[in-house]
């Protein structure tokens, strides 16, 4: 069984990777899973200095998913580089450092600084994180931004570029359009639907922030219906993401041609969900009798009533 999926030259030995922001960055559940059986690892946001992220709460749960304002907090790319790396050194599974900044010279120096590392197969750019408002949907909203950043850093860097994409907008293929033209490998699709929690009894947002980004179960129709609108619109892959927590949750995003998933909150029930998700689509390619997991990619049988999105395009 052929699982392995290709970037810019670099393999992953299957197609199921950590989301940013789940996973830590990669050192933290070695002992917990065997993360060398995963596509790849995708660190939590990088900036260029350390950052504390909101206040608490930062975390509400809602029915099938949770509400997060972490706020980008992390602990900046040089402690990443001084602490972290050592570790993700060892492993064999392929780490995409994902960067965020509020400016285009910030995502350029993130970028920089990570640049000498061969442990760092390349770079996801989050111009999506909706709990910061210097930044993150800023850039995110805006497709002129985002073509600017993109044409930045593939000025300096040959590894492999995605850009993680927001779904708060009305058409998300006009952002991928745009990644596309500017030579970005792959785009990223979804980070969190700007969502909200109150609690009756204080009468206030459950959220510091008041509104936080929305993850789980719960956002997985409306991160296929966006996956399937970009799939049709550009040519570079797409990696699905958004409440996938079972290998049939994955091969759906497959089926409407994601090249690849990541699985997000699903790591919050347990760290190996997708190490059991990569198994299961295996197991499904193999009774369907697919020797290759790209034959299930983009399979979808359309309907002869297409969607309205179809209309869009
Ligand atoms: O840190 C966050 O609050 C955060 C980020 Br950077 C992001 O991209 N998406 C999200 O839901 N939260």
């Amino acid at each position: 069984m052929n699982e392995s999926f290709t970037l810019r030259g670099v393999t992953f030995q299957n197609r199921v990777f950590t989301a940013s922001g789940t996973f830590g960055y990669g050192d933290e559940t070695t002992g917990l899973v065997n993360v060398n059986k995963l596509g790849g690892i995708i660190t939590k946001s990088l900036s260029l200095k350390p950052r504390d992220g909101n206040p608490a709460p930062r975390i509400a749960e809602t029915a099938s998913g949770m509400l997060n304002s972490i706020g980008l907090a992390n602990i900046g790319v040089q402690h990443f580089i001084d602490e972290k790396l050592p570790t993700l050194r060892s492993l064999s599974t392929k780490v995409i450092a994902n960067i965020a900044a509020s400016s285009i010279d910030e995502y350029c120096a993130v970028a920089e600084a990570l640049e000498p590392f061969a442990e760092i197969a390349g770079y996801e750019i989050n111009v999506s994180c909706p709990n910061v408002k210097e930044g993150g949907l800023n850039f995110g909203t805006d497709p002129n931004q985002v073509a600017r950043i993109a044409r930045e850093l593939r000025r300096r860097t040959e590894k492999i570029l995605i850009v993680k994409l927001t779904p708060n907008v009305t058409h998300i293929s006009e952002f991928a359009r745009a990644c596309e033209a500017e030579g970005m490998d792959a785009v990223s699709a979804v980070n969190t639907l700007i969502g909200m929690a109150v609690n009756i009894h204080t009468r206030k947002p459950k959220l510091s922030s008041t509104t936080g980004g929305l993850s789980g179960p719960a956002i997985k129709p409306v991160a296929l219906a966006k996956v399937y609108e970009l799939t049709r619109a550009v040519k570079i892959p797409v990696i699905g993401i958004g409440g996938i927590a079972t290998w049939e949750d994955a091969v759906e995003f497959l089926l409407v041609g994601a090249s690849a998933v990541q699985v997000g909150t699903a790591n919050f029930i347990s760290p190996a969900t997708g190490v059991t998700i990569a198994e299961g689509i295996r197991a499904y390619c193999a009774s369907h009798g697919f020797a290759d997991v790209d034959a299930i990619v983009g399979a979808l049988i359309a309907e002869k009533n297409r969607s309205v999105i179809d209309s869009w395009l």
